[in-house]
């Protein structure tokens, strides 16, 4: 539409042509960058809630069953839906190939932290997950459900409440049971989204969690993924136009005089 008023001329009250029109396309560079309209659109490329038990792209590997589990998709504790894991002291890789040209990728994944983590405690901990992209790291945080204080939503050892972040506590239904001193729900989930410069075809998402408990397994402390989504942002198709220069406006033609 824009380009159709530009060709009759419908925008633009004054100056030569010329000038007008330079005017008028760096405007309308400026509307097109300012609006995002030639921004790439994000394309999903992975979605899971894992409700049809799918775990295609997914691996892990056991070295202490006493603490790590193969993956898989389990119920929650409450049976309200269903999760990845639960897992424990281990590395849980997402990898994803063939993807298209792309400049940047986004991820999004709900944490979920199952019963007594303790945060920054150095005698029950800490207890941490690194996020990693490739072999970048991301983020090391720590997460309690316990009285320790945690860093989320820093990085650790920052100091910050239990369950600081979270968007849900105590909502799945996992009971941690520790005779004589609790029994009760214990779980929090936090929804965790990263967006970073990426262009190779391949990507390897890797969720290291770090848990320790003096005599404890991972019946203890364990954790679950849920709602995993990635997506890209397509290479640009091209690059934009420089914008053009300022023109100097065309001297004024005197207009033709009667009979002339
Ligand atoms: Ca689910
Ligand atoms: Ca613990
Ligand atoms: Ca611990």
């Amino acid at each position: 539409m824009i380009s159709d008023w530009l060709a009759q001329g419908r925008i633009g009250t004054g100056g030569s042509p010329p000038a007008r029109w330079g005017v008028l396309l760096a405007l309308l560079c400026w509307l097109t960058i300012g609006s995002g309209v030639t921004q790439p659109q994000t394309v999903a490329i992975y979605n899971n809630d894992f409700t049809r038990g799918e775990t295609t792209n997914w691996s892990t590997s056991i070295t202490d069953p006493e603490w790590q589990r193969p993956v898989r998709v389990g119920f929650t504790g409450n049976a309200s839906g269903r999760v990845l894991g639960d897992f424990g002291d281990q590395r849980v890789t997402l990898r994803l190939a063939e993807l298209p040209p792309h400049d940047s990728i986004t991820i999004t994944f709900d944490f979920i932290t199952i019963r007594s983590w303790d945060g920054n405690s150095s005698l029950y901990g800490p207890d941490l997950l690194e996020f990693k992209v490739d072999d970048t790291l991301l983020f090391r945080s720590s997460f309690s459900n316990t009285s320790y204080r945690q860093s989320f939503p820093s990085g650790y050892p920052a100091s910050n409440p239990a369950r600081a972040g979270a968007i849900a506590f105590n909502s799945l239904g996992y009971i941690w049971r520790a005779p004589g001193l609790f029994t009760g729900p214990m779980d929090a989930t936090y929804r965790i989204t990263r967006t970073l410069p990426h262009t190779a075809s391949t990507v390897r998402f890797r969720f290291c969690v770090f848990l320790d408990d003096p005599g404890q397994d991972i019946t203890n402390e364990s954790w679950a993924l849920d709602n995993v989504s990635v997506s890209i942002a397509p290479s640009k198709a091209a690059p934009l136009p420089p914008p053009p220069l300022p023109q100097k406006p065309l001297p004024q033609k005197p207009l033709p005089g009667p009979g002339g």
